[in-house]
């Protein structure tokens, strides 16, 4: 079976995703508070020709013409986050029903347009207010998440399709908290652990009170997971993939479905790794819905102790094409991802939340922007995705990075993922050629993904 001749069920939802302070803009309009990415924005030198988020895709004024254009494209579904400081200003206590209405109207325009809404919860954007007493590293923090995800519950759980609790735990506490390249940009070694680990908690708790305020099937969580392939059979190699995968990959989804951390973690954060009581992993582990694979490339990896603390470093594979982020194209490592997962933590409902491309856009001339490089990605991952569906994994829909060209985090406006362009001078949209081929894509339930060339 190749996929090629696999048609996806008529249930197969079809959506594109985005993220709150990636598209939003009007970061502290109708009495919001700022965020961590607001601050970490403004302050120079840290992203990329000091770009931030006031304006972005200004979605937060259109997102009524957005609507129009993810039905015009065909999409079933819609992935968005939400902005924890428009809805709680001081991140705790005071609601700020202004907030929560653009929300309200959004999900409401979807519905009206027969789109099925899935709401992050969490996607980076912690109110600055709470990174004031600690944010990530208090350990009360998963309590403070708990509230604000009831408050979002009550007001749109008779809207929303589904929940997920947080956005790539990996990278807010990586980035964050490590590399100090994302908000709120510290670089520890002892923090980390603690801020995957309350991350962790927050998550649990969310999921806890999902369950005390409703009884759909309707919550999960969205990982990035970067399948590790040795580079050689040394043995030191063998173990350097090992730790990138634990590091990575099961830091997160073992605590979530197992109830306890890879045992590689203590051996690669050496006297960093703390103890941690037993007793939190009750929550941790609270049964989910669904899960959310966000996938872009793989990682091949061979022992260098050069690096800190992972002793392993990427082998750049010289004979794949690479995105404009350096990421190797390498669609086979999300039909491994989804068997993987299935294997490892059985046979559930996935989506692939996140799947996507920076690549160099020539400039786009009315109508026909054209990316042919992003129609390529997208049809060979779809068609992987197929792979693994033919093989029994219970994928049941699949969301394109990104709906529109937006704030790419510390590559502020440089790096394009969108399906849609964007012009940010005037704000005008125009459909990639992606977008074009995405809607034929959805149109055929996936035939259309066989010719290797798309004839518009
Ligand atoms: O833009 C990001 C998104 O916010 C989270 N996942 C990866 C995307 C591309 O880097």
């Amino acid at each position: 079976m190749t996929g090629d001749d696999f048609l996806f069920p008529e249930s197969f939802l079809w959506g594109a995703a985005t993220s709150a302070y990636q598209i939003e803009g009007s970061p502290l309009a109708d009495g919001a508070g700022p965020s961590i990415w607001h601050r970490f924005s403004h302050t120079p030198g840290l992203v990329r020709d000091d770009d931030n988020g006031d304006v972005a895709c200004d979605h937060y004024r259109l997102w009524k013409s957005d609507v129009a254009l993810m039905r015009d494209i065909g999409l079933t579904a819609y992935r968005f986050s939400i902005s924890w400081s428009r809805v709680l200003p001081e991140g705790t206590g005071r609601v700020n029903q202004a907030g929560l209405d653009f929300y309200l109207r959004l999900t409401d325009a979807l519905r009206e347009a027969g789109i099925r809404p899935f709401a992050t919860l969490y996607h980076w954007d912690l109110p600055a207010a709470l990174d004031d007493r600690g944010g990530w590293l208090n350990r009360d923090v998963a309590g403070w998440f708990a509230d604000y995800a009831a408050v979002a519950y009550r007001a749109l759980d008779d809207r929303v399709e589904s929940w997920a609790t947080l956005n790539e735990p990996w990278v807010v506490a990586d980035g964050g908290y490590l590399s100090g390249a994302l908000a709120p940009g510290h670089r520890n070694l002892f923090e980390m652990p603690l801020v995957s680990h309350n991350l962790l908690r927050a998550h649990g708790a969310a999921v806890q009170a999902y369950r005390a305020l409703s009884s759909r099937p309707a919550v999960g969580i969205v990982v990035n997971i970067e399948p590790k392939y040795p580079a050689s059979s040394n043995p030191e190699d063998l173990a350097a993939t090992r730790r990138a995968d634990a590091y990575m990959n099961r830091q997160y989804l073992d605590p979530v479905f197992l109830g306890r951390y890879p045992e590689e973690l203590p051996e690669i954060f050496g006297q960093a790794w703390p103890d941690f009581p037993s007793s939190d992993f009750d929550a941790i582990r609270s049964p989910l819905d669904f899960l959310g694979v966000n996938y872009y490339t793989r990682g091949v990896m061979r022992a260098d102790a050069a690096y800190v603390p992972l002793r392993s470093v990427r082998v750049r594979q010289k004979q794949h094409a690479h995105t404009e982020t350096q990421w190797e194209v390498y669609p086979e490592g999300l039909a491994d991802v989804l068997r993987w997962v299935r294997k490892s933590y059985g046979n559930f409902p996935l989506y692939v939340t996140e799947n996507g491309a920076a690549f160099y856009d020539p400039p786009s001339v009315g109508a026909s922007a054209r990316d042919p490089l992003r129609v390529q990605y997208l049809r060979e991952h779809l068609r992987a995705a197929g792979r693994a569906m033919a093989d029994g994994v219970d994928l049941r829909g699949y969301f394109a990075w990104s709906l529109l060209d937006n704030f790419e985090w510390s590559h502020g406006y440089s790096k394009r993922f969108g399906i849609v362009h964007v012009d940010y001078a005037t704000q005008k949209r125009t459909p990639k050629q992606s977008a074009r081929f995405y809607t034929k894509v959805i149109g055929t339930r996936g035939a259309a993904l066989t010719p290797d060339v798309f004839e518009e």
